[in-house]
């Protein structure tokens, strides 16, 4: 083993890095043993073969004798076999080539089904149902065994997954970094309406998709101080004598692209304790005493922290944070690079791609590596470490950029915080050399945050530190450049640009829609799977008749694909001919759950009231899928009154199943790949200014729903793209809302100027939904009336009349159709495999 903090390795541990890999020992006399073994035949009776191999033998069960659950494993490994002879192939062409590697840093990756995803990879799908079917199984059932990676929250995670996938699937070196965590994303319950979180044990029933490497353990260290000496040559020389450590444990996942035979790797990294357990204490009678260690060094890597867009400033997370890239960069270095490899070139073959504020810790650590292990000057280390990071920003929301205080920082990595300070140190100067006299703005652009709490500012140093700056859609990456970092992009103009984000349209077109995706292929052919703006020869079959009923009976098969399961899993029935409304993602104040709240409140009242029979009303469903982050009260609050305020309408005999409400409870990859396609109204309602870019936003529109959104994250893009007739557009501009809050916003003035808002909110808050207790709907109610930090109110208006639009348009279910055949031909832009390339050429090879 090789140890991340010294950089030596210690004689009597495993021999671990790849340097020594022995291979043979002897010559290797049998032909067989030169290469990788075939994978299976590509038959059913091959795969039928293996399968049976997998169960016998993996299992050690007869197939008579065999658990749903022994059939999933030995499923999932029969799949792989087809897909680890590319692997290795992969593995083996890199290793031989010297192309630049990306080396994707995310603390998140939200993978969704890996099954579903490797038969989609290596055309099994119907191999290997007819395989199952002639054992006696049902492919569908061993499908809904497996429980799905949640190792992310929300878009952020996902996109990383996205990601991987079409650098996959465009053949381009990536090893996707991050951490195994044993609980991901908490899977939801409702109690009482209320949110009730539950871990999620995803490892429970085995992980037959992961391989763990423990030989490749990684230490890394913590705490303690540094000593400064002078060398022979008069050289200072810093080093860092730690006070604890831990292993990491790389578990290697494969990435397969899409039927190119070319697999990457996602490397995630499981803490363990050095020591499992002191026996001396043990001895003594003292368990748990004799275990503390290994209990506080595993649980580094023992849960998600359920945040999504708010940082969580605690020290356990600044831990998972350095963890995971402390052993990625060293295994990148001791492990992937040559053993000679000359580390000025680093930047030829390495650019670590910092997704978000997270990993940005890796920035001190290459440093450290250079100058501290590597006996590099810091200039020099400098230039390098400069060209190996690049930082995507995912926010606009001040409070969600992480920031560290100085003292937790220095208690836990205080070599780190010395390098931070001597390279916030040289930055200023910079600073101070290009604008003479202005203290204010050297004050502004320190990496270190002065009160109320002195405090590391991770954006800034993300963005002093990397070689490139991008947002995530246009409207952010200009807000980004324009008000979040406006010196720093002022100082470089050139180091800013924009990637607008993008969905992997396999997961989420091809295989999450296979009526959908069948239909556009007899059409226009199958290329468009790996080149989406080939979706654009649809354009055409908007105006054929035919075509359009036969995408009508796509959507309403889809629909009933989604009833089915929601009454499986939810026991919940819906109506099978109603507008399908959905709004589905993290519940946050600023995406405006609420808004679409008061709009169903509003209908409801239409009807209580009689100013609108059920019979003159477009029905509708709507759907929710939403987690609260567990601490975040207001979010809890609006899940509590979505549930109460569903449950009140869909009891109501008297709107005679006009308006129903489905929430599902713990939304996942798994759901979303049923309810994107059954969508014809897709709710991108976010505060404009406040949604970065949004991706579900993206899907619906691919799977053909129209949007209603109002002008901010890629929502701007989306319509631009699909047209102003065919998407709904209402609400506040981002200058029209900075404008308002200078103003002084008053919601009160738009409540008591409204009458409809009024009597929306009067009766949201009325305890007829509460079970006749006012006071339940009222932390919402008055935060609205009081504050309502994301103008609700003010949009409710604009959002009522596009709604109205939205019936109108929908009572002409042929036009409907039209437009929606245009959003699937017009949003091939936004492919993951675009966003790729625009990274490859505005970031990685730029
Ligand atoms: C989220 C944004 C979304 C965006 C995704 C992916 C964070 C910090 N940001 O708007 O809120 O689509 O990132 O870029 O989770």
């Amino acid at each position: 083993m090789t140890d991340a903090n010294t950089g030596k390795s210690a004689a009597d541990e495993l021999q671990t890095t790849d340097a020594n890999v022995v291979g043979p020992t002897m010559p290797v006399r049998n032909p067989v043993a030169q290469g990788p073994v075939n994978p299976p035949a590509h038959t059913v009776d091959g795969f039928v073969e293996a399968f049976l191999r997998e169960l016998n033998f993996g299992q050690g069960v007869l197939l008579s004798r065999s658990t749903v659950n022994d059939q999933y494993l030995a499923l999932a490994r029969t799949v792989q076999q087809y897909l680890v002879a590319g692997w290795l192939e992969t593995g083996a062409r890199r290793r031989q080539g010297d192309r630049k590697i990306i080396g994707y840093l995310s603390a998140e990756y939200l993978l969704g089904r890996q099954l579903d995803n490797a038969l989609m990879a290596t055309t099994l799908g119907e191999i290997a149902e007819e395989a199952m079917t002639q054992c006696g199984l049902d492919l569908a059932r061993l499908r809904a065994q497996e429980i799905e990676p949640g190792l992310g929250n929300g878009g952020l995670g996902r996109l990383a997954a996205c990601f991987v996938d079409s650098l996959a699937t465009l053949d381009v070196p990536c090893i996707g970094y991050g951490i195994r965590y044993e609980y991901g994303i908490f899977r939801q319950t409702f109690v009482d309406d209320r949110q009730a979180e539950v871990p999620d044990s995803w490892l429970s029933l085995g992980s037959p998709w992961e391989f763990p490497h423990p030989e490749r353990q990684v230490r890394v260290a913590f705490g303690g101080r540094t000593e400064t000496t002078t060398d022979e040559q008069g050289r200072e020389r810093t080093t860092w004598i730690p006070a604890w450590d831990v292993l990491g444990i790389p578990y290697h996942y494969m990435v397969p692209g899409y039927r190119n035979g070319s697999v990457n790797t996602l490397r995630l990294w499981s803490a363990k304790a050095t020591q499992a357990f002191d026996l001396q204490i043990f001895n003594s009678g003292d368990y748990a005493e004799a275990v503390r260690s290994q209990t506080f060094a595993e649980n580094i890597s023992k849960v998600l922290y359920p945040e999504d867009s708010t940082p969580q400033g605690k020290e356990l997370r600044l831990q998972q944070q350095y963890f995971f890239v402390a052993c990625s960069l060293h295994d990148f270095i001791e492990n992937t690079l040559p053993r000679d490899f000359d580390l000025r070139r680093l930047p030829e073959r390495i650019i670590f791609q910092l997704n978000d504020t997270h990993p940005v810790i890796g920035i001190p650590e290459l440093m450290r590596i250079l100058v501290d292990l590597k006996g590099f000057e810091w200039d020099e280390a400098w230039d390098i470490t400069r060209e190996c990071f690049a930082y995507t920003c995912h926010t606009l929301l001040p409070e969600a950029l992480e920031v560290w205080p100085v003292e937790l920082l220095g208690r836990l990595l205080p070599r780190h915080l010395e390098i931070i300070y001597r390279i916030n140190d040289n930055f200023l100067d910079e600073v101070r050399e290009a604008y003479p006299g202005d203290a204010d703005r050297v004050r502004r652009m320190s990496i270190i945050a002065e009160g109320p709490q002195r405090a590391v500012r991770m954006a800034y140093l993300a963005t002093i530190g990397g070689s490139r700056v991008n947002g995530v859609a246009e409207l952010q990456s200009q807000l980004l450049r324009e008000k979040v970092l406006p010196d720093f992009s002022e100082l470089w103009p050139d180091k800013f640009t924009n990637i607008t984000n993008g969905v992997t349209p396999r997961r989420f077109l091809h295989q999450a829609n296979p009526l959908l995706s069948t239909l556009i292929t007899e059409a226009i052919g199958p290329s468009w799977v790996t080149d989406l703006e080939q979706l654009r020869g649809l354009e055409p079959y908007a105006d054929d008749a035919g075509f359009r009923e036969q995408f009508q009976a796509v959507k309403q098969a889809n629909k009933e694909r989604l009833y089915r399961e929601l009454r499986a899993r939810d026991g919940l029935e819906l109506p099978r001919h109603a507008m399908l409304d959905v709004m589905v993602k993290r519940l946050h104040e600023y995406k405006r759950q609420t808004l679409k709240l008061l709009h169903i409140v509003s209908l409801y009242d239409d009807l209580i009231s009689g100013d609108v029979s059920p019979a003159d009303m477009v029905s509708r469903t709507f759907v929710f899928g939403a987690k609260a982050a567990p601490g975040y009260y207001m979010a809890k609050e609006i899940i509590y009154l979505i549930n109460s305020v569903g449950r009140t309408i869909n009891e109501d005999k008297r709107i005679e199943g006009a308006l129903s409400v489905a929430f599902p409870a713990n939304y996942n990859v798994t759901l979303a790949e049923k309810v994107v396609p059954a969508a014809d109204l897709s709710e991108q309602i976010s505060l404009a200014g406040k949604e970065a870019s949004g991706t579900g936003n993206m899907k619906f529109a691919l799977n053909g729903a129209l949007t209603i959104g109002t002008d901010d994250g890629a929502n701007v893009e989306i319509r631009a793209l699909v047209g102003d007739d065919n998407f709904f557009l209402f609400g506040l501009t981002e200058p029209e809302a900075e404008q308002l809050r200078a103003d002084g916003y008053d919601p009160k003035a738009f409540y008591r100027s409204d009458e409809k808002l009024r009597r929306t909110l009067d009766l949201l808050g009325s305890g007829i939904f509460t079970g006749g207790d006012a006071s339940a709907s009222a932390p919402l109610v008055q935060n609205l009336l009081h504050d309502d930090p994301f103008m609700a109110l003010a949009d409710f208006r604009s959002y009522l009349d596009a709604q109205t639009r939205v019936d109108e348009a929908y009572r002409d279910s042929d036009a409907w159709t039209r437009s929606a055949i245009l959003n699937v031909a017009r949003t091939g832009f936004f492919s993951s495999d675009r966003s790729m390339r625009d990274y490859l050429d505005r970031v990685w090879l730029a």
